[in-house]
């Protein structure tokens, strides 16, 4: 062996033996973590950007909680948190269902759901389905203000998300192309688009032929007739939607009430300092509260525009809805069942007395 190469090989050896080295040199840990800018260590554990899904459009009102959620969060927390808000679910391929299970995972970091969309993951979540449960805004206020509200939210922890806040899609009202809806027989073979389980039940219950549809699809399949109508909150999702453009009835029958959640998976909310933990929960709670306003103050303005555009407004009285109420009695029981007897009748108490 030449003496170049022995040189070199001693030299080798010595650079991989200064390199263990100092790689076995471990410092303290906290001299380790980056200096944050704020000074405080925990900090440090915050990312740079936190996703959040929600189902529908920036434009709808929805959106606008969920952009308005994603702002206080940046406010209240000075900067500190920075939530990008990602709508029409696109982080699951418009697959709306799939939502509240991906925040479950950790897929991704923060919800603004429906109710609706997140029965699918925790069936608790289907007693604000209920038809005809809520007979007003002041029922629906009393509930989500009552312990049996907050322990569905505190449920959520069971399937490693922390609920934050209720918000409002709204009541949810029928829209169709054929016919004024009036009577349960009009809506006889309909070709209704609704969402999960209980609303096909609900619909099927009442002789309509129910199709389960992303609501990403909705528009375009109303617009070609492959559907003939589809429910949901005027102001919130129909106006900003236009729907008005595909659709030439509309009946107020407020059968179903549609909730939001602002939820956060568990571990990532384990992962922020209590400082910055009540800050989010300020922001969930104040930016649901603006949405719930807006919501329901938008409501009259919705149905006007409604019929400035040609849509014929049905009104039904509490005596033309009883037959409503009557057929879907066995949807509501069977689904009572499922979602679990106690919430059910701490809700009808709750609704009850908030009616006296
Ligand atoms: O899909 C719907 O109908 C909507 C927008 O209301 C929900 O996300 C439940």
């Amino acid at each position: 062996m030449k003496k170049t190469s022995i040189r070199l090989m001693a030299i080798s050896l010595l650079v991989i033996l200064m390199v263990t080295a100092a790689g076995c040199t471990s410092k303290p840990a906290e001299q380790q973590q980056p200096a944050a800018d704020s000074g405080k260590a925990e900090d440090a554990n915050l990312k740079p950007e936190y996703k959040l899904t929600m189902n529908v459009s920036n434009e709808t009102i929805w959106g606008q909680g969920g952009n308005k959620f994603a702002e206080l969060v940046k406010e209240y927390t000075g900067g500190k948190v920075n939530v990008k808000v990602y709508p029409n679910a696109m982080l699951t391929g418009g697959d709306q269902m799939r939502q509240a299970e991906m925040v479950q995972s950790g897929a991704i970091d923060f919800m603004v759901n429906s109710t609706i969309n997140i029965a699918p993951t925790i069936q608790q979540f289907d007693a604000f389905s209920l038809p005809f449960l809520f007979p007003s805004y002041e029922a629906v206020d009393a509930v989500t203000s009552s312990p049996a509200g907050a322990q569905l939210l505190a449920e959520m922890e069971q399937y490693n998300m922390v609920g934050l806040a209720y918000g409002e899609n709204g009541f949810r009202e029928i829209t169709n192309n054929k016919h004024p809806i009036k009577t349960p027989d009009d809506l006889k073979s309909l070709k209704i688009r609704v969402v999960t389980p209980i609303y096909i039940d609900i619909m099927r219950a009442l002789g309509a032929n129910a199709v389960s549809m992303n609501w990403g699809e909705v528009f375009t399949a109303l617009q070609q007739g492959t559907i003939d109508g589809q429910e949901n909150p005027i102001a919130g999702v129909i106006i900003p939607n236009k729907i008005y453009e595909v659709q030439k009835y509309l009946t107020n029958w407020h059968y179903s009430y549609d909730a939001l959640v602002v939820a956060v998976n568990k571990d990532v909310w384990n992962s922020f300092p209590a400082d910055i933990q009540d800050q989010i929960k300020k922001a969930a709670e104040d930016s649901m509260a603006w949405e719930i306003e807006l919501s329901r103050k938008s409501i009259d303005e919705g149905i006007q525009l409604l019929k400035d555009k040609g849509v014929e407004v049905t009104d039904l009285s509490p005596e033309e809805l009883v037959p409503f109420k009557e057929k879907t009695k066995p949807v509501f029981d069977k689904y009572a069942e499922k979602v679990g007897k106690d919430i059910v009748a701490a809700f009808e108490e709750t609704i009850a007395k908030a009616a006296k």
